[in-house]
């Protein structure tokens, strides 16, 4: 793999911090004021075994800045992984909007994208059951536009101001701080289960879109409906998506907890390898598009922020495509210190009254005042716009601007009026002039009530394999809630939702349906509200089915970037090895020589090959496939061990594709614990001797395609 070839990559945005980069080879070791530092291994002392003196103001700096590193990390999302890239439109977008990033197909607008998870700390682990962020910094010549989304289209609450209550809730316990990153357990639970308008959320949140194979498999969505205007000032609806060009994949749940032992980095090492490769992950933009006069023709609320609009209705138009293709150089300045709001915004794009939208526009300033320290976060470079910044906004602390001139006000006359307020033809800002006419309440409209229609549309729209998967994650997620009636709540609204689905998540847990006769189903109820008038309405009976909303039938993109562990030691088939290595190279494939120990291995012809990794230091839940070559010195060495056997065995358990031929499917044998007919008959198992061999690369190609097997698990739909 090259390394660092996406250095010479570059834009306005990364070059613009060329100012703020620090080059230190071949330089002296200075103090923070430029002094050179003569001894930076001892103290200043009163001889060599006395006190460390106070004088000492090297020690003291050195100390004092290590000892302030740490910022709070962010309240929500705080592990994180970004890169940079750009984003370049198809076609001019002006029918729909004058934001001028959308108009010109050769421009390429800088980004800055950071992905998370949302419940973990900082350091916790990147294969938690949880939603992901998907955020982007588009640095367009009309100022910075942040596109704070997730990888799931809609969200557990209606209103903001359920927001940190439902944060508290998924949160580790106050008492014990238990659990971390994870939403198994009493508190989440609880709330979510007298919340009913989360339900089609937890929908998706208990599918493997929560447990994504990687961050450069998985969709985005900015969530909640926005405006687009265009140059005559007429507004449209519009929901925004990314697609990833690599299709959309996850792992599976035993996978999924197995990496977070093995490799808590996985999504975040991937993103860096694949970029350090140059396999640069690619999105397409699509939006969705409401006319304004057709607000209120559909059966939900476009307000609604846990609600879908179905692709059949409105289809996904793909406007443009996004490219990562350049890494941080520095964790803590760009991916810790980027500031994301949504109240960044360019002409041509407005905001809708989503109550859940609107809180977040006074949430992202504030929770930056607080970690990034001061109202200069944006002066922070990862931050800073490409457009000019002017304006009378002074001072505070760490303020880098030195603002030159008498005037910080305005109207002002000593300084011509400057700076001036832009009209809207000279690319100011006006916001979309939208009759509001109502009374000043407390309240949710009737048309959010609908809380289990979309919830069905998303089960109705599973494969058998997906469902069982969602059935298992609730069996495991439930399973481990202590409280009992929690547990029982839960079926009653999964029973709302679909009543084989409460069945067999009850079998689970040894506990039948209950009736949701007389059953308060929210509690979420206003002190002097009627509570029958926050009743959740049941599910329409007509809800069908959405292609979109399934992963079962991704579209064939090719084994690129795919990791593929190729087992051997001493005495590998030569042969068999380079004509594997040959074919999986020329799908640009990422291959790893893994064996007992690390070093080089001989093959069968004497040629020395460096390992990648030995048995120890990897397993197989961090490739996609493994192929084990012939050779009988080869494959005997690798019976001998352990994590060998188990290595093909854990691969085939999470249904992935594998290889051998000749001596090499003994190993397979091996691993297929007394059942090795059926291991070899499986779908997705591919061996081969002799000249039936040579069929193996690609029929193993294909295999690695299709990225998993899963009839070969127990399905229990
Ligand atoms: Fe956020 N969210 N959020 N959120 N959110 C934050 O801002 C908040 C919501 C999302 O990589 C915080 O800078 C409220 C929906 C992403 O830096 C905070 C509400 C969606 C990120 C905050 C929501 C998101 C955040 C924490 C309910 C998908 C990470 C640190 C009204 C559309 C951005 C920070 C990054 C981060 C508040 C709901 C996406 C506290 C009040 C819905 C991707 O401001």
């Amino acid at each position: 793999m090259s390394t660092e070839q996406n250095r010479t990559n570059t834009n306005d945005k990364l070059d613009e911090l060329e100012q703020n980069r620090e080059y230190s080879t071949g330089e002296f070791l200075t103090t923070n004021q430029g002094l050179r530092v003569n001894d930076d291994q001892n103290s200043l002392k009163t001889g060599p075994r006395g006190a460390t003196l106070l004088e000492d103001f090297i020690l003291r700096e050195k100390i004092t800045h290590f000892d302030h590193e740490r910022i709070p990390e962010r309240i929500v999302h705080a592990r994180g992984a970004a890169a940079h890239g750009y984003f370049q439109v198809y076609e001019p977008q002006a029918g729909l909007t004058k934001a001028k990033f959308l108009q010109d197909p050769s421009v390429k607008t800088p980004v800055f994208v950071r992905f998370s998870t949302v419940a973990g700390s900082r350091g916790s682990s990147d294969l938690a059951r949880d939603v992901r962020g998907f955020a982007v910094k588009f640095y367009t010549e009309e100022g910075n536009f942040d596109l704070v989304g997730n990888n799931m289209p809609v969200f557990f609450i209606q209103d903001s101001i359920k927001f940190p209550d439902f944060v508290h809730a998924v949160k580790p316990e106050p008492n014990n701080e238990i659990p971390q990153a994870a939403s198994a357990h009493d508190t989440f639970w609880d709330f979510i289960s007298i919340t009913p308008e989360s339900m089609h959320m937890i929908m998706w949140v208990m599918s493997d879109r929560a447990i994504p194979r990687s961050y450069r498999m998985m969709e985005g969505f900015g969530v909640h409906t926005f405006r687009f205007i265009n140059g005559e000032g007429k507004s449209s609806f519009v929901k925004f998506h990314w697609k990833p060009l690599l299709g959309v994949h996850s792992v599976v749940w035993d996978e999924a907890q197995l990496i977070s032992g093995r490799d808590p980095d996985f999504h975040r090492r991937d993103l860096w390898d694949s970029i350090e490769g140059g396999a640069y992950p690619e999105w397409e933009l699509g939006v969705q598009i409401v006319a304004e006069e057709d607000e209120h023709k559909f059966d939900f609320d476009l307000l609604d922020a846990t609600k879908i609009i179905p692709e059949e209705l409105v289809p996904v138009q793909r406007i443009g495509k996004m490219v990562l293709n350049r890494n941080p150089d520095n964790y803590f300045a760009e991916t810790e210190q980027v500031a994301f709001h949504l109240g960044h915004l360019v002409p041509g794009l407005d905001f809708t009254n989503d109550p859940l939208l609107q809180g977040r526009l006074f949430s992202y300033t504030d929770t930056q005042l607080k970690r990034l320290g001061g109202p200069n976060f944006h002066e922070i470079p990862i931050n800073r716009p490409i457009a000019p910044v002017h304006n009378g906004q002074r001072d505070g602390h760490m303020r880098q601007t030195i603002n030159v001139g008498r005037t910080s006000y305005s109207p002002n006359g000593i300084n011509a009026d400057s700076p001036a307020q832009a009209k809207e033809s000279e690319g100011g800002f006006a916001s979309y002039a939208e009759r509001i006419d109502g009374h000043k309440v407390r309240a949710r409209s009737k048309s959010f009530r609908d809380h289990y229609s979309q919830a069905k549309l998303f089960w109705n729209s599973q494969s058998d394999t997906e469902k069982t998967h969602i059935v298992k994650a609730l069996r495991f997620e439930l399973g481990k809630v202590a409280v009992e009636e929690i547990r029982e709540r839960m079926l009653i609204h999964l029973a709302q939702v679909d009543t084989t689905l409460a069945t067999l998540v009850g079998e689970g847990l040894g506990l039948t349906v209950p009736s949701a006769q007389g059953v308060q189903l929210n509690k979420g109820v206003p002190a002097d509200a009627n509570p029958a008038d926050y009743q959740p309405t049941t599910a329409r009976t007509d809800v069908g089915q959405s292609a979109a909303l399934s992963m079962a039938n991704p579209p064939k993109v090719g084994i690129k970037t795919r990791q593929v562990a190729i087992l051997a030691a001493d005495g590998v088939d030569n042969t068999e090895f380079d004509v594997i290595k040959q074919a999986l190279s020329a799908e640009e494939a990422v291959i790893a020589i893994v064996a007992p120990r690390l070093g080089k291995l001989k093959t069968s012809t004497g040629e020395a090959v460096k390992i990648d990794a030995s048995l120890q230091t990897t397993a197989s839940v961090l490739f996609d496939a493994v192929y084990v070559p012939g050779g009988q010195t080869s494959v005997n060495s690798l019976l001998q061990e352990a994590d060998a056997v188990r290595f093909v065995h854990e691969a085939f358990m999470h249904c992935k594709p594998i290889a051998a031929t000749a001596e090499g499917v003994d190993l397979l044998k091996a691993a297929a614990n007394g059942g090795a007919e059926k291991l070899l008959s499986s779908e997705g198992v591919i061996t081969g001797e002799g000249t039936n061999a040579e069929a193996v690369p690609q029929k193993f190609i294909e295999a690695i395609g299709e990225h998993r097997f899963w009839s070969r698990e127990k399905t229990l739909v």
